[in-house]
């Protein structure tokens, strides 16, 4: 690591953006005193203050009355600001640190004892020395400030799968984040219990300085424990999410015999009431969250699309058949191009009690971003903290700014989102931004070839992580910054699943954002996705068409139903097709990508590569 850059440590000094970092609070009696009974969690803590040696110790019950006090103070630290109360009831924004907008990927770890554990497409550390640096940075890393204890449960409260996690942070952002993403407090205490031997999932946060040469998202999946320091940002921090319900559940899920994906989950109900779950993979800031909050044209009427997940499945085998359960209690999701035209029920989701972050600021107290739906306002506050006017050259809104809202403001949710044995899935969709090359749909011809189209997605980088932007990357299974373990034994672990299934989802994959020659999308996209639900829905109840091609299963056009689609004949033929030439350059990306991961890659798929050659007569 070199040394800090000068211009870093500026903008950390200079707080145009609003405070990250605060003083330590004292809350009144009766406040911040929920010390659970389990021996084991007030231990751990009481190491975890030794090091860090905060001002004070918060023990987070998830209660109303606690978060309204939190929301008090975050408001007089200057760590978020109240929005209009007319406008957006029981809104806030905040600003993080401009270093620090996005998951960082080349400062997430995997340590396991040995590097092959964590596979080619990890960083690795070995645990000890990992632990010995990040002691270090933590050592009086609270001084002066609140260390908060939060528990939580990922999963519906009565799920089998439900998994108990305990996060310490310096960050009242964090506790705020977190009380809306989880079901936090007191439940988790409850569900734990005082048995000494139960596992739960050990978190720690410190803020640290918010120094990006001291930033650290470390795992280490055979302790339960998770360590990030040095950010303030989603994915980073609410140590939920990315870090326990994707990459330590993912390592857990092989352990146990499941599935952690990063997966939206919904239903779709046909107007005679026949309904189907299905599942669908695409990488961060690729779709997720509007193909869950679906809202069907208006040819589809009767169709209705429901919303269990919009980011993460949890998913088990039960009778022969997948059932996915969500983990999460709340969306934290991508603002800009959120409007009434792309996402209505994601508009009425974030209009009131929700918690937006590097959104803009406007001069009465509301938020607004690219992409909302009206003009643009005359004046405004950026995410930076700066003026802003529609003459700006700078964007108003981070692309990677956030809401973060409960899932219980979803006017589309599923009614059976709590059901602990989740729901049945009939389809397994994956997708990636694919500007050629990819159709807009295609199926696969059994699970094995469904697992070969998963580990050999592809998709161009988005804002949701630092680092380039429109880069085509291999993301298996859209996994690839979140498989907790060697990418070769998740790929197995995939078959080994798919033996285990006597009733197994179709497998699908899907692209979006496929352009034409004037380099504008060639489909529409949003609420018209539904007439590509609805063909796979027909493909699962064996009603609809398709032509056999060297990739799969197609739709031919008079396959989908395009009725009142504003698309030329042409485009959809486009888009419908696949170009020969440009799958010759696609193959031989994925002969590389799979060159690169050094011999992991199952036999099954290495087989899988060939027949798909030998179809294109290669
Ligand atoms: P993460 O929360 O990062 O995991 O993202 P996500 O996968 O949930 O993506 P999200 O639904 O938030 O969409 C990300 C971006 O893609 C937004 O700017 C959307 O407006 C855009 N987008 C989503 N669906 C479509 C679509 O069908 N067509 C087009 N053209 N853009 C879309
Ligand atoms: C993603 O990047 O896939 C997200 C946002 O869902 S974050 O929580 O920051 O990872
Ligand atoms: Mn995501």
């Amino acid at each position: 690591m070199g040394s800090p850059k000068v211009e870093d440590r500026e903008r950390v000094n200079q707080s145009t953006f609003m405070k990250d970092i605060a003083p330590a609070i004292s809350p009144p009696a009766g406040i911040g005193e929920a010390k659970p009974a389990n021996h084991a969690v007030i231990d751990w803590v009481q190491d975890v203050a030794k090091l860090t040696q905060p001002e004070n110790i918060f023990w987070c019950d998830g209660s109303g009355r606690e978060n309204d006090y939190l929301l008090g103070e975050a408001g007089r630290q200057d760590v978020l600001i109240k929005l209009n109360e007319k406008k957006v009831p029981r809104s806030y924004l905040h600003r993080s640190n401009p270093n620090d907008v996005a998951r960082i990927e080349q400062f997430t770890f995997i340590c396991t004892p040995t590097k092959k554990e964590a596979g080619p497409t990890n960083n690795w550390s070995d645990p000890a020395e990992m632990y010995t640096k990040l002691h270090e940075m933590l050592k009086g890393a609270m001084r002066g400030r609140t260390m908060f204890v939060i528990p939580y449960i990922m999963g519906p409260p009565d799920s089998p799968l439900t998994k108990v996690g305990f996060e310490i942070t310096d960050s009242i952002y964090v506790v705020l984040s977190m009380r809306i993403m989880t079901r936090m407090g007191n439940v988790a205490v409850k569900r734990l219990g005082d048995d000494q031997t139960a596992e739960w999932n050990r978190g720690v946060h410190s803020l640290l300085d918010v120094d990006p040469t001291r930033r650290f998202i470390c795992h280490f999946p055979q302790d339960n424990a998770i360590i990030s320091v040095g950010s303030g940002y989603g994915g980073n921090v609410l140590l939920s999410k990315k870090c326990l319900a994707l990459r330590i559940g993912s390592y857990l899920a092989r352990k146990q015999g499941w599935m952690a994906e990063h997966m939206l989950i919904l239903g779709v109900e046909s107007p005679e009431g026949r309904k189907h779950y299905v599942v669908a993979a695409f990488p961060s800031a690729c779709g997720k969250t509007n193909f869950a909050m679906l809202i069907p044209p208006k040819h589809f009427e009767g169709w209705k699309v429901t919303t269990v997940g919009d980011d993460i499945a949890w998913m088990q085998i039960r009778d022969g058949r997948l059932y996915a359960v969500n983990p999460e209690n709340g969306y934290f999701g991508v603002v800009p191009g959120t409007s009434y035209k792309s996402n209505p029920n994601a508009m009425k989701s974030i209009a009131h009690d929700t918690l937006y972050t590097n959104v803009a600021l406007t001069d009465d107290g509301d938020v607004w971003w690219e992409g909302k739906d009206g003009a643009p306002p005359a004046h405004a506050t950026d995410w930076r903290g700066n003026d802003w006017t529609p003459d700006s050259k700078e964007k108003a809104a981070h692309p990677n700014s956030r809401f973060a809202t409960p899932m219980f403001n979803n006017p589309a949710l599923d009614v059976d989102v709590e059901k602990g044995e989740g729901v049945p899935i009939s389809a397994i969709i994956f997708g990636g931004r694919r500007s050629d090359t990819m159709p807009l749909v295609f199926q696969a011809f059994d699970w094995n070839h469904g697992v070969y189209l998963g580990a050999t997605m592809a998709s161009e980088t988005t804002a949701a992580a630092t680092g380039a932007v429109g880069q085509v990357r291999r993301d298996p299974m859209a996994m690839l910054p979140f498989c907790g373990y060697n990418i070769g034994d998740y790929f197995q672990h995939w078959i080994d699943i798919g033996k285990r299934l006597t009733n197994s989802p179709l497998i699908f994959h899907v692209n979006w954002f496929r352009k034409g020659a004037d380099g504008q999308f060639l489909w529409p996209g949003f609420g018209d996705n539904m007439r590509v639900l609805k063909w796979i829905i027909d493909r699962c109840a064996q009603t609809g068409g398709a032509l056999k091609s060297p990739i799969g299963w197609l739709p031919s056009p008079h396959d989908l139903d395009l009725a009142e689609l504003d698309v030329a004949h042409k485009s959809v033929i486009e888009i419908l097709g696949i170009d020969h030439e440009e799958w010759q350059t696609e193959l031989a990306a994925q002969e590389k990508f799979f060159d690169s991961l050094g011999g992991v890659v199952p036999e099954e798929l290495m087989k899988q590569r060939e027949h798909l050659a030998a179809r294109f007569g290669l």
